[in-house]
């Protein structure tokens, strides 16, 4: 953030992008009264390419490229990205400083409106189902046998279009979270079961990206951060960065906590669902008193040191006496 005190936010010019910058803007400005803010739109190399399935594009950050570079051009101060668009990796100078609290992280069936009122396993055999998520086409699969999975692209409004206007698609599968931020809540035919069909890693969540040494927008996004939304996500882009697989290799978690344990379930599938490893552990997130002084006491050592550090590097560039010796 600038000295003069504009938050600049980038965002994809998609209706969902906007929607979702918008609710960041808007809770930035209610808790910041004197907030003021600028929205600078971009399109990006996803919103570009339709004409290929993203799996097939060879790129990673397909969404966040083109605000990434901007963040680190110093065009715009803070970029609200769906989490599970981001990569695992970001590039070196910035940083996730708040994950918003999690809407309901699962898979919807949007069905045609011939078929509203029907569930998947009454769509006659080689009814096509739309969706290019390899992670949803590798799990149904297995479940639905004689539906056919197609890929459909393009921003939601279009794939709703692309549902309604024509016969092609007897029902397609969008995240709910996206469909409920535009507001289509009736458009949800029902709610697909984690045990029918596991979530998109950081599915639901937000990640709000700014650059790692600005501090004072930090402080700001810091206020949105949501406790357990973060442990689990932590949790599960841990999960994605051990396998390396990006939007290319089907994989798919649940993560939940209970008191103070934090379960997940996560998965790996071959393109067809045929083959698939299953894993489920947990941790407890519990930390006694006598921990909690530990952390507390390196934290304050860590920090003094590096105080002391900091100064002691100044101090031997400042004086003379000091470079004579060094
Ligand atoms: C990623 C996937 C999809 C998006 C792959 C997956 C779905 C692609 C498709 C990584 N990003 O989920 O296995 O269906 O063709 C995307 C959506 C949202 C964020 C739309 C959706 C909204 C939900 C959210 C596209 N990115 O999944 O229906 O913010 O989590």
């Amino acid at each position: 953030m600038g000295d003069n005190n504009i938050l600049r936010v980038g965002t994809r010019k998609s209706e969902l992008a906007m929607v979702q910058t918008n609710w960041v803007v808007n809770q930035l400005k209610s808790l910041n009264k004197s907030l003021e803010v600028e929205i600078v739109q971009m399109a990006t190399i996803g919103d570009k390419i339709l004409d290929k399935s993203l799996s097939k594009t060879g790129e990673k950050s397909l969404f966040t490229k083109e605000l990434e570079d901007a963040l680190i051009a110093n065009q715009v101060d803070l970029v609200v990205n769906s989490l599970k668009d981001m990569p695992s990796t970001l590039p070196p100078n910035l940083t996730i400083s708040a994950v918003s609290r999690r809407e309901d992280p699962r898979d919807a069936v949007i069905m045609h409106p011939d078929n509203v009122g029907k569930r998947l396993e009454d769509l006659p055999p080689g009814s096509i189902v739309g969706t290019s998520s390899l992670r949803r086409v590798a799990q149904l699969k297995k479940l639905f046998p004689d539906l056919k999975f197609k890929s459909i692209r393009g921003n939601l409004n279009t794939r709703l279009r692309k549902l309604d206007d024509a016969d092609n698609f007897s029902a397609i599968i969008l995240a709910v979270a996206g469909v409920k931020r535009m507001g289509w809540n009736a458009r949800i035919s029902y709610t697909l079961t984690t045990d029918e069909c596991l979530y998109a890693i950081g599915q639901g969540a937000l990640g709000i990206e700014t650059r790692a040494d600005d501090m004072k927008s930090i402080k700001l996004v810091s206020q949105l951060h949501d406790k357990d939304t973060v442990i689990r996500t932590v949790a599960e882009r841990a999960f994605l960065k051990t396998l390396g697989g990006g939007c290319s290799v089907p994989q798919a978690v649940h993560s939940w906590i209970i008191e103070d344990e934090l379960y997940m379930r996560g998965a790996v599938f071959n393109l067809d669902g045929s083959k698939s490893l299953y894993e489920t552990m947990q941790t407890s997130l519990f930390v006694n008193e006598d921990d909690k002084k530990l952390v507390t006491f390196l934290l304050d050592f860590l920090l003094t040191f590096l105080v002391f550090y900091i100064n002691f590097k100044k101090l031997v560039k400042n004086s003379y006496l000091f470079t004579c010796f060094f």
